[in-house]
């Protein structure tokens, strides 16, 4: 009833809005309607926006009102006198429109009222972005948008009355490529196949060892955080190899089974002494520091029927090869026997992982982070090398050196290489080690 007595009050109107005389605009296309049935418009709201081959321009509203009818669509062509919409107008509504726009055209009194209105302007955007809503900006702004590929409804005008100017549209795509680096940080992105595993035969699913799962966070963390890189190169054992295998017990007269491990671990400790770097971590790197350890504790990957376990040779710079040689059997009985304390993990200087008893040559060891370095090892092999023009056969040991880039430098790995080499090689002090 008093709906119906409103109604009874108000004189209704339509308004044409044609396209007017825009100079030499003539037969342009329609790039955007910005209105829709039903939407109030002011005075100079912006209806739709024609292209020419050299510009683009705004229609604005000439009349108050309610759109009634859009009488063009995006892809039109017009000219002057074209029909764009009609605009449904009522004395009272035309009196509130225009009061309003009074309003808001007095300059703000002071700060807070500034920032009221920024709010208020804030707010009816993000109301008219949930609407699909067109947005309010210039034709420059519009094309600056469209060539960067931002959709400008998407974008909350910092103008008055929300009108969106360029920085809105810099600062829109700043914000989106933050919070998608963001994202990419937080997250990695899982893929997820479009198939499963069953649709191509059959499948067991099974439960993945604790000590796998609990490696693969450190193994998966240390490879995506560390920048690594890995220098391959040969060492030539021949005489640590003759001195090994000449080993025989002085009570006994049997031979002495030392692994190779032993002696690699002596000379390992040898090169970290010349080259402190390696014997670092650098796990607070967002304040630039880096902690130099003055021990050495060498860590070894055992292979278990568990997974992978990385105990520590402690304090190895103080024992002979052949203590070092016991107790690398003794520790990798103890991982394999789940007989080991958890610490014995943590605290290392840099680890060597050793496929020589198994085989192989080269690969790239993942570094046992907080370390920045770990030393592969491949199987030794016999080879024809070529020394002073004239071959030989020596017996060389494939080593492949992982390395913290953010740390140490290519050609100081090839420096440790080379001085690894040495310490391996025939004029090393290792026999005195014994
Ligand atoms: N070249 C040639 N022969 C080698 C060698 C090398 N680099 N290293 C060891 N060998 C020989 C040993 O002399 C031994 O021979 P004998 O039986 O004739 O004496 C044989 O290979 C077996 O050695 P081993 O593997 O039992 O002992 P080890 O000291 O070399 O290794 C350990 C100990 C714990 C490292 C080893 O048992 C192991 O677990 N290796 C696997 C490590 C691993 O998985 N690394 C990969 C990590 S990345 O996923």
């Amino acid at each position: 009833m008093a709906a119906n007595q409103c109604q009874l009050n108000y004189k209704m109107s339509d308004k044409e809005i044609k396209v007017p005389n825009i100079g030499e605009f003539k037969d342009v296309e329609v790039i955007e309607v910005l209105v829709s049935n039903g939407q109030p418009v002011s005075i100079n709201d912006p209806l739709i926006t024609i292209e020419s081959d050299k510009s683009s321009v705004e229609i604005p509203a000439s009349f108050n009102g309610k759109v009634k009818s859009v009488k063009i669509k995006v892809g039109d062509r017009v000219s002057e006198g074209d029909l764009i919409l009609t605009v449904e107008q009522s004395e009272e509504e035309e009196k509130n429109i225009e009061q309003k726009t009074i309003k808001e055209e007095e300059p703000a009194a002071n700060k807070d009222q500034v920032e009221k209105v920024a709010k208020i302007n804030q707010t009816q955007n993000l109301i008219k972005k949930d609407n699909s809503e067109a947005s309010s900006a210039s034709p420059k702004v519009r094309k600056f948008a469209r060539e960067l590929g931002v959709n400008i409804n998407e974008i909350i005008g910092s103008e008055r009355r929300g009108r969106i100017v360029e920085d809105d549209v810099k600062n829109f795509i700043s914000s989106t490529i933050n919070k998608a680096s963001d994202k990419t940080e937080a997250q990695p992105k899982k893929i997820v196949s479009e198939f499963s595993h069953s649709d191509f035969g059959e499948i067991e699913v099974k439960d993945m060892p604790r000590v796998k799962k609990l490696a693969s966070t450190y193994l998966a963390n240390s490879w995506t955080t560390i920048p690594h890189v890995t220098n391959h190169d040969e060492a030539d054992i021949t005489e640590m190899e003759d001195f090994r295998t000449s080993l025989t017990d002085m009570y006994t007269g049997e031979r002495k089974k030392i692994t190779p491990l032993a002696f690699i671990v002596k000379a390992l400790v040898a090169s970290l002494k010349k080259f402190p770097s390696f014997n670092s971590s650098i796990d607070d790197i967002e304040n630039g520091k880096i902690t130099m350890k003055n021990y050495f504790h060498v860590g070894i990957a055992v292979d278990t029927p568990h997974g992978l376990m990385v105990p520590k040779i402690r304090n190895a710079d103080n024992k002979s090869i052949s203590y070092i040689s016991n107790e690398l059997k003794t520790v990798s009985d103890q991982c394999r026997n789940l007989k080991i304390d958890k610490k014995e993990f943590f605290g290392g200087s840099m680890t060597i992982t050793s496929l020589g008893g198994i085989g192989g040559s080269f690969f790239t060891p993942i570094i046992n982070y907080p370390e920045v370095a770990i030393l592969g090892v491949g199987k030794a092999q016999k080879k024809q090398i070529l020394i002073n023009g004239k071959f030989e056969t020596r017996t060389m040991l494939p080593l492949s050196l992982s390395y913290d880039h953010r740390i140490i430098d290519g050609a100081e790995a090839a420096r440790f290489n080379n001085d690894l080499k040495e310490n391996l090689g025939k004029n090393f002090a290792y026999k005195l080690a014994i």
